[in-house]
C-alpha cells in the first residue's frame, strides 16, 4: 500500500488500532430490536407515537412471555448469515430493561411472567459460538423515567418538562444499568448509544469514562454524543451508506431488513437477498461495517421473512468469506460501475454485480503490482481467467483487462479474486 491517499491512511489506521481491530475485521453484524413494543407490533416508537401513559404501557409487561425464545437459535442464525457480532437492545427508548436490572424494577425479570434473562442466555450462546455480544442502550431518551430529558423526544404526557432533574435519571438509572450490563454479562464487545440530543459535553465524557472504567476494551459508537469526535467508531445515519475515507475513524451502516426496527405486522416491504448482498459489498468496499437489523416477535422468534433472507445472504457470505472478513475497502476513491472492491495484502477482490456483468471483460486501471492469477471465488476448481497487464505511457496508467466467463459464477454478486505479487 502506498499510503499516499487519505483513504489508504484511513484503512490502515483503522486496522492498526488494536481496540477496534476485531470489529473492523468482522464487517457484518446482527442488530436486534426486541422489547415490549413487539406486542402491539407497530415498531419501537409506539409509546411515543400514541402518548401511552406509563401505567398503561407497563401493562404490556404482564403479557410479555416469549416462551419460544431460544438464544442458541438466534446466535446460530446470525452465524449462518455470516454475522460475527450481535447488538441487542438492552433498553430502548421505552425504558424497559430486557435483562434483570436491580437498578429499576421495570425489567423483564421483575415485571413479566417470563422469569428468564434473555441477555444472560444470549451471552452464554454467543460465548459458545464465538460471536461477540454487544448492547444497545438508550442513554438519553427514556419515556418511562420521570427525569430523563432529551432535546426533542420526551414523555411530556406523564411528566412536566420543567420538573425534570436529569441527574436523577442519569446517575440513578442510566449509569447503574450500564454498570450492570458491563459487569454481569462477561465481555461486552461494544455499547451502541443512540440519539444523544441535549446531552452535555461533560455528561458525554462522563459516560465514556464510566464505560471505560468498567471495560476498557468495550467500544463505543459515535452516537454517544453530539460533540464531535467522540466514540471509537462512527454510526452513519440509519440505512445510510458512507463514503470511504471521509472520517478518520472506522464506520458502520445500521440497516433495516424491511423499513422498521422493532417487530411490526404493518410493514411488509422487505429488501431482497439480492439487494442485501449488494448493499453489504457496497458498504465493505467503502471500508465500513454493516449492522443489519431483525425485530423478533413477542413469542421470541425471528420473523420467518427475516430469517429466510439472512440464510440466503449466508450462503453467499460462506462462499465469499475470503473477500469479506478482515479485508480493507477499496483504495480507489471512485464508484465502480460494476460493483465493489475489497483488498487484503497480496489480494484484490472484485465484487461484480451479476446484472452488470461485463461479458466483454473487465478493465481495471491503477494496479501497479504484477497480477499472478485471477479466478472466480465461487469456482471451486479456481480455473484461471485470462488477463492482460500493461502500462500506458501516455496516460501514465497501469491497465488490467480480465476476460470473464460468459456467465457469472455466483448468485447476485460474483467475486473475482486477483493474486498479486507483493502486498
Ligand atoms: O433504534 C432505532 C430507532 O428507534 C432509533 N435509532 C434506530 C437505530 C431512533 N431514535 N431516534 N430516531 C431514531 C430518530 C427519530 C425519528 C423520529 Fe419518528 C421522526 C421520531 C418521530 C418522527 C421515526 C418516525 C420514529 C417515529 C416516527
Amino acid at each position: 500500500k502506498a499510503g499516499s491517499t487519505g483513504h489508504d491512511v484511513h484503512a490502515g489506521t483503522a486496522r492498526r488500532d488494536p481496540r477496534t481491530a476485531w470489529w473492523t475485521a468482522a464487517r457484518f453484524g446482527m442488530f436486534i430490536h426486541w422489547g415490549l413494543y413487539a406486542l402491539p407490533a407497530q415498531g419501537e416508537w409506539i409509546m411515543y407515537a400514541q402518548k401511552t401513559p406509563v401505567r398503561e404501557y407497563e401493562k404490556l409487561a404482564q403479557r410479555f412471555n416469549p416462551t419460544e425464545f431460544d438464544a442458541k437459535a438466534w446466535v446460530t442464525l446470525a452465524k449462518e448469515a455470516g454475522m460475527r457480532y450481535i447488538v441487542i437492545t438492552a433498553k430502548h427508548h421505552d425504558g424497559f430493561a430486557m435483562y434483570y436490572s436491580k437498578a429499576d424494577p421495570f425489567n423483564i425479570i421483575d415485571a413479566t411472567p417470563f422469569g428468564r434473562d434473555p441477555l444472560k442466555e444470549l451471552a452464554e450462546a454467543c460465548e459458545e459460538a464465538g460471536i461477540v455480544l454487544c448492547f444497545y442502550y438508550s442513554h438519553v431518551i427514556d419515556w418511562h423515567h420521570p427525569h430523563a430529558l432529551h432535546k426533542e423526544h420526551n414523555n411530556t404526557w406523564d411528566y412536566k418538562l420543567e420538573e425534570k432533574r436529569f441527574p436523577e435519571y442519569f446517575e440513578g438509572k442510566a449509569k447503574p444499568q450500564l454498570k450492570e450490563l458491563l459487569t454481569e454479562y462477561g465481555k461486552v464487545g461494544l455499547l451502541w448509544f443512540d440519539t444523544a440530543g441535549g446531552l452535555s459535553e461533560e455528561d458525554s465524557k462522563d459516560i465514556v469514562r464510566h464505560v471505560q472504567s468498567l471495560q476498557p476494551d468495550c467500544l463505543i459508537n459515535s452516537r454517544v454524543s453530539h460533540f464531535m469526535g467522540m466514540g471509537d467508531f462512527v454510526s452513519k445515519g440509519d440505512n445510510e451508506i458512507g463514503m470511504s475515507g471521509e472520517d478518520a475513524r472506522p464506520w458502520e451502516t445500521p440497516m433495516t431488513l424491511n423499513q422498521s426496527w422493532g417487530y411490526t405486522t404493518k410493514d411488509q416491504v422487505w429488501k431482497t437477498a439480492d439487494s442485501l448482498i449488494k448493499k453489504l459489498v457496497n458498504v465493505i468496499g467503502k471500508g465500513g461495517n454493516l449492522l443489519l437489523n431483525v425485530g423478533p416477535t413477542p413469542q421470541g422468534t425471528i420473523p420467518e421473512l427475516s430469517a429466510e433472507r439472512l440464510l440466503e445472504v449466508g450462503e453467499w457470505t460462506r462462499r465469499n468469506a475470503e473477500a469479506i472478513y478482515g479485508t480493507d475497502g477499496s483504495p480507489f476513491p471512485v464508484e465502480l460501475e460494476w460493483g465493489a472492491l475489497t483488498t487484503r495484502p497480496g489480494r484484490v477482490y472484485l465484487h461484480i454485480h451479476n446484472d452488470k456483468w461485463p461479458a466483454n471483460g473487465l478493465r481495471l486501471n491503477g494496479i501497479r503490482n504484477k497480477v499472478l492469477r485471477a479466478y472466480c471465488l465461487a469456482d471451486q476448481r479456481q480455473t484461471g481467467l485470462e488477463f492482460e497487464q500493461a502500462y500506458d505511457e501516455q496516460l501514465e496508467l497501469h491497465t488490467l483487462g480480465i476476460r470473464l466467463p460468459s456467465q457469472p459464477a455466483d448468485q447476485y454478486v460474483s467475486v473475482v479474486a486477483l493474486e498479486l505479487e507483493g502486498e
